[in-house]
């Protein structure tokens, strides 16, 4: 996760972020790119003491390239978004299936998997002292095994809310009356931390939500018992 003071993104934990912190540095090297021959040329222009486009009216070449090499640098840009668009649809096959359902202003989760019938609310938890999650941590986590495709179903109860985990590249919004679905699988063991993304109302900002992954057995205790 992020510490504070971090400038660079989030460590990822699944191949959708991966791809996204991918995507993310191709297309600021374009950007760049683009910016640098601009700053370039306005250079040449401006520092130039001679007329140099006196008797310059037409240049078919011109107008052809200036047309051609925006359309490839869009195209070029569009075809990997596209892609990563498909890519964090999800498996069409999962292992679990998880409930995200937010409230003013909380989560809650239900779980029903192997028998076992998980339902619980999960709050702000602002009395650990010490803490280095300040803001983010939770009275209760999600447990949840890693290298484990698992689908959730997000939705809400009152208002939009968004279920965002920056370190997954995953943003979902919950709207009241609609199930929206998502599919998260993390390669690692190791605590992730989200909030809610979308302004819902007054403690929008005291939302967080905090994710576990750990192993099977973990994950199982949690449910049957
Ligand atoms: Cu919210």
């Amino acid at each position: 996760m992020t510490m504070y003071n971090s400038l660079l993104l989030q460590d990822t934990y699944n191949n959708v972020g991966t791809e996204v912190l991918l995507f993310h540095d191709y297309s600021l090297m374009v950007l760049m790119l683009i910016l640098v021959m601009f700053l370039f040329f306005m250079k040449i222009v401006f520092k130039s003491t001679k007329f140099m486009l006196k008797g310059y009216y037409s240049s078919e070449l011109l107008e052809f390239s200036w047309t051609l090499v925006p359309g490839l640098l869009l195209i070029s840009l569009g075809v990997p978004s596209l892609f990563l668009m498909y890519f964090m649809e999800g498996a069409t096959k999962y292992d679990l299936t998880m409930k995200a359902i937010g409230h003013q202003w909380y989560w809650s989760y239900e779980i029903n998997e192997f028998g076992g019938e998980l339902a619980f609310d999960s709050y702000m938890n602002n009395e650990i002292q010490n803490s280095t999650y300040r803001l983010l941590d939770v009275d209760q986590h999600v447990e949840l095994p890693y290298m484990t495709k698992v689908r959730v179903l997000v939705s809400s109860t009152d208002v939009l809310h968004a279920w965002a985990l920056p370190s997954m590249g995953i943003k979902v919004d919950a709207c009241p009356g609609r199930l929206n679905l998502l599919s998260i699988y993390s390669f690692r063991p190791g605590s992730i931390f989200g909030q809610c993304s979308e302004i819902c109302g007054v403690n929008h900002s005291f939302m967080p939500i905090h994710l576990e992954f750990s192993d099977w057995n973990n994950f199982l205790k949690g449910i049957v018992t």
